[in-house]
């Protein structure tokens, strides 16, 4: 096929967040969660990759590649490490770092928030607290005062309603009681001197009130971010979970639909944008989430190689939220890179299809720039579509940027779409 269905000025990206490739975090509670008594976490983040002080090497190559866009975090506990102290030197830095992205042509995407806050605001109830919304507009108002001329959209924050699958399957406590016999909360808490039930840390707080909490601030961001800067598109991203029904699981798929992903996407009514962040789809029986159909190609996370999931979630994330999309976050874990080539060139053909009918898909991010700190999973996981030699912080190029960056410079003109019938030929590069 000749003409692309891209639309001119689609971005075309990978991503990062602050905590998974910085280093050195040290003010940021997921640094007290690696290291406390109890912990959860493999092993600890400590030097990442070192892109603190070589994003402008990192930059420039995945400009080189041919992408066109950048998508990172900002990391809150360095621009406040102390509450109501807000440190110039790293709000100079991330302007460094945005200014190299313009020097380069990339679009910036920047999240004010990925999973990691200041120590000081978990120590006062973190995503429980009703005082985090106006805590977090402040920082968020005072980030757009300094930097919001170089930033071309805005996530406020990165997957809010993640809790609630780490809930469905053990990992996070649905009552703040629950945190009472969780190990690391535990730690926490006493590394903290208070009671476990009050650590109400992002990725883990999966209560009523932390949604409350969580919808309040991105409200408050968002009205923050367009006083300031009434041009830029704001919205945040959402774990979009493609979850599908086992024989019987009908009911609590539908439940679990609701929970995890419907209610963020009704929220996002009126925001610019909503991203949506795929990686496979999950099957739920009776009782919750259970292992896909025997004999399906599985990643190295345990996850079905199903790179269609992402158009499923485009279409539903749409339907209902009403809002433009933005895949913020794309993308498989493998040692085998051909395998992520694959994913790629088929989630991409769905993108296309989802295009072809109408929705205004506004850009395409894969997750990840770089092999990285993949949280509790430590360094293991590989999603990055450059390697990296963590004893030399070398960058290894991937076949799979190169296929990226392919795509980026000719629009995706040589994707075909998804077929309707559930096929994948779609998405491989005619040759
Ligand atoms: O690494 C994470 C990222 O921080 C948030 N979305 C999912 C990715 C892969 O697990």
């Amino acid at each position: 096929m000749d003409d692309t269905v891209f639309p001119d000025r689609f971005l075309w990206g990978s991503a990062t967040s602050a905590h998974q490739v910085e280093g050195g975090n040290v003010n940021s509670d997921s640094w007290l969660l690696e290291h406390v008594e109890g912990s959860a976490f493999r092993e600890a983040s400590w030097d990442a990759i070192d892109h603190y002080h070589r994003f402008a090497d990192d930059i420039a190559l995945l400009a080189a590649l041919g992408l066109n866009a950048y998508r990172f975090s900002l990391e809150w506990s360095r621009i406040e490490p102390a509450e109501g102290l807000f440190s110039q030197v790293a709000i100079d830095h991330y302007r460094d770092v945005l200014a190299c992205c313009r020097a380069y042509g990339l679009a910036t995407v920047v999240t004010l928030h990925h999973f990691t806050s200041p120590i000081w605001l978990l120590a006062k109830n973190g995503w429980e607290s009703p005082e985090t919304p106006g805590l977090f507009a402040r920082y968020v108002r005072r980030v757009m005062e300094e930097l919001g001329d170089l930033i071309d959209m805005v996530c406020t924050m990165n997957e809010p309603n993640l809790a609630w699958t780490l809930a469905d399957v053990g990992m996070a406590p649905r009552e703040a009681s629950g945190r009472a016999v969780d190990p690391m909360l535990c730690g926490c808490a006493r590394a903290l001197g208070t009671v476990p039930e009050a650590i109400a840390q992002f990725q883990f707080a999966a209560t009523e009130r932390a949604f409350e909490t969580k919808l309040a601030a991105h409200r408050a961001a968002v009205a923050a971010v367009r006083e300031v800067c009434p041009d830029k598109p704001v919205g945040w991203t959402i774990a979009a979970s493609d979850i599908v029904a086992a024989p019987g699981g009908e009911q609590r798929a539908a439940a679990a639909q609701e929970e995890l992903c419907e209610r963020f996407y009704r929220a996002s009514r009126g925001d610019d944008f909503i991203g949506v962040q795929t990686y496979s789809r999950t099957w739920y029986g009776p009782d919750g989430p259970c292992d896909p159909p025997e004999g399906c190609e599985m990643t190295m996370q345990g996850e079905e190689f199903y790179p269609l999931a992402v158009s499923e979630s485009i279409r539903r994330a749409y339907a209902v939220s009403d809002c433009s999309i933005l895949v913020t976050e794309n993308g498989i874990a493998t040692e085998d890179d051909a395998q992520r080539v694959r994913f790629y060139r088929q989630a991409i053909g769905g993108v296309a299809a989802c295009i072809r009918e109408g929705v205004p898909v506004l850009g395409y991010i894969a997750w990840s720039a770089f092999d990285n700190f993949e949280w509790v999973f430590g360094y293991g996981p590989k999603y990055g579509i450059i390697a990296v030699d963590r004893a030399t912080q070398r960058r290894l190029v991937k076949p799979s940027a190169l296929c990226l960056g392919e795509i980026a410079r000719t629009n995706g003109r040589e994707i075909v779409p998804a077929t309707d019938d559930g096929m994948q030929p779609g998405g491989e590069v005619s040759k």
